[in-house]
């Protein structure tokens, strides 16, 4: 269906009375027809300024004062980009170009942000999140042309590079004496830092200054160097090796980003890293060890499946081949998956996969030559052989697969198996990773079993763990979302124990979500947080994956908002 006969009257109709019913049933969220852990997911605010973008108050839309179309458009890029896209062509929202916008008017724009749709647009008015001058307001904005946040190009990211202490000038061995294998770099999201956690002592060794709402932590090849990326796009790379770890480069990669790899293929350990950004949608390849930016790709180009332009596809997953000097990288709104070979930047290879749109995470196979990536909200999983650089199978799961970096381990009937949990459902997806052993079973769902209930965003399992353990961090149960379901991995028919982690951790009030379950280099023990909101207590929980059994609590005054960890060993290695 074209974005024109979704606005039609008739639909409008029946979505604002579906909306109200849908709103009945299913509130808190107040969020008709969208499951609201899908909304608290997309909800959160761009690392980007509006007022980086120039405005585009022009005759062809209804007047407006210069005040108002700020205000508007700072609603916009806080509220709405994260699904619209900056520019409006639709991401996993509707597109909202001026040639739909005008053609529907100002009062037909009102009922829909006031009241919502069962596609998954919120009812911003009846929710009482905008009060009525503001839905006004953005009905009149939308028939605007898109405010455009600036290009961000070589220039740029040359004028934020700083090398804090030259490569000379580092150690020649390890300064310290820490057992890398088993540290923990803790996303601490609201403060922009990252706690550096011993995993034997569970003691915060460091706690690092990065960017913006920092996302994630990978680690280099060797495990020296750990690269952590804010959502506004800004990298630091910390040297592990120091007496005291820290950053020694840093780069601000565009102006939104969520992204960042480095190389490991044999022979290019260390050589490279790789930034993905969503503003501007591009990704840049970096010196692995200074972050000298050393070429620039932009992503925009078609979709795979209707063939149109889209000028915002957002670079989603990179992870590293084991099986070609290559980085694979996501692109999320043309559904495309890019193999970017590394091992000539001057004459830059890039085999494009067709897989579905809307990519996000994923993780490899226990072979580690297959990558199994989420195309969420195609409710797919793609499956991409990384030695022959080919799409293997679209695998169709739940509803809004997330699987973080998924779960390997070894199925008592089907053999080796990934696993996924979804946003949208309460199923974890097991597919069959093993074309050799069990071909029957191969790029399959073999088995589909039910969870605690929908809004996972992280599984995780270790070789050596017999259990499974899955995340609810978003399901707006509080009992749900504060504690984790564990399978047997011999049993998994028989469902799964809780473990009320967040009650564990003896905390006062908030939202206390339990997120990402991550294991020791051992993998005898396993860690969660317990993410509060940003001034309230938030700790970390430690369990003994062998008894189930709480083993430890971390709580710090400077554990502000712990959401993703990364162990050293298993994050250099892929071990999941
Ligand atoms: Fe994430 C991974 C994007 C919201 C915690 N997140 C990723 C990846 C992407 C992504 C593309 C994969 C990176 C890779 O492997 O290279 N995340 C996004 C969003 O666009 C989204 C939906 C909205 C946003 O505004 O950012 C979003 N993510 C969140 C959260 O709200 C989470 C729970 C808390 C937080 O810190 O903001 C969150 N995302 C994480 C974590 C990972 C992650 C912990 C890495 C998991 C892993 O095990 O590798």
């Amino acid at each position: 269906m074209n974005s024109r006969k979704l606005f039609s009257s008739a639909f409008v109709l029946s979505s604002l009375a579906l909306a109200m019913t849908t709103a009945i049933a299913q509130t808190p969220s107040g969020h008709p027809g969208t499951p609201e852990e899908s909304l608290r997911y997309e909800g959160a605010p761009t690392g980007m300024s509006s007022k980086q973008a120039k405005d585009m108050v022009n005759t062809d839309g209804p007047a407006m004062t210069k005040d108002e179309f700020d205000h508007a458009k700072r609603i916009f890029f806080e509220r709405c980009a994260g699904c619209h896209g900056v520019l409006r062509k639709g991401a996993t929202g509707k597109p909202l170009t001026t040639d739909i916008t005008r053609e529907r008017g100002t009062e037909y724009l009102k009922t829909f942000i006031t009241y919502g749709s069962p596609a998954g647009m919120p009812n911003w008015g009846t929710s009482g999140d905008m009060s009525e001058e503001e839905v006004d307001m953005m009905a009149r904005y939308l028939q605007h042309e898109p405010p455009q946040p600036p290009e961000y190009g070589m220039k740029e990211m040359k004028a934020s590079w700083k090398v804090l202490v030259p490569p000379d000038q580092r150690p020649k061995r390890q300064m310290n004496k820490l057992n890398l294998a088993n540290l923990f770099s803790v996303t601490l999201r609201d403060a922009g830092q990252i706690a550096l956690i011993d995993g034997d002592s569970k003691k915060i060794v460091s706690v690092i200054k990065t960017g913006y709402a920092v996302h994630i932590s990978r680690l280099s090849a060797s495990g020296r160097y750990l690269f952590v990326i804010g959502r506004d796009a800004k990298i630091n790379m910390i040297d592990l090796w120091m007496k005291e770890p820290a950053t020694v480069a840093e780069l601000k990669a565009g102006m939104e980003a969520r992204s960042v790899e480095t190389s490991k293929y044999k022979g290019w350990e260390d050589k490279y890293a790789i930034a993905g950004t969503y503003w501007p949608p591009q990704f840049v390849v970096m010196d692995g060890e200074t972050l000298e930016p050393l070429k620039i790709v932009a992503t925009r180009g078609m979709t795979v499946d209707t063939q149109e332009y889209h000028p915002e596809p957002r670079v989603a997953a990179i992870v590293a081949s084991h099986e070609h000097p290559e980085f694979i990288v996501n692109v999320k709104e043309t559904g495309k998956i890019l193999m970017v070979d590394y091992s000539d930047l001057d004459n830059l290879k890039i085999t494009t996969i067709g897989a579905a749109r809307f990519l996000h995470d994923g993780g490899w196979d226990a072979t580690q030559r297959y990558f199994m990536t989420a195309a969420n909200k195609s409710n797919k999983i793609a499956v991409v052989d990384s030695k022959q650089d080919k799409l293997t199978a679209l695998v169709d799961v739940g509803l809004i697969p997330h699987p973080g970096r998924g779960a390997n381990f070894v199925h008592p009937k089907f053999g080796p198996v990934w696993a996924t949990s979804h946003l949208g459902d309460m199923t974890i997806a097991l597919i069959g990773t093993d074309p050799k052993g069990h071909p029957k079973q191969a790029w399959k769902l073999v088995q589909s079993i039910n969870g605690q209930g929908g809004g996972s965003l992280f599984i995780k399992t270790h070789p050596k763990s017999k259990n499974l353990y899955v995340d609810t961090a978003l399901n707006p149960d509080p009992k749900v979302s504060q504690s984790v379901a564990v399978f047997n991995i011999a049993a998994l028919d028989k469902g799964f124990d809780v473990l009320p982690i967040a009650d564990w951790a003896k905390l006062g009030d908030g939202p206390k979500r339990v997120v990402q379950p991550e294991f020791n280099k051992a993998g005898d023990e396993v860690w969660f947080s317990v993410w509060n909101g940003k001034t309230q207590e938030s700790a970390l929980v430690v369990v003994d994956d062998k008894t189930r059994a709480l083993k430890t609590v971390i709580k710090d005054s400077r554990l502000i908002t712990p959401t993703g960890k990364f162990n050293v060993y298993n994050t250099m290695h892929d071990i999941y």
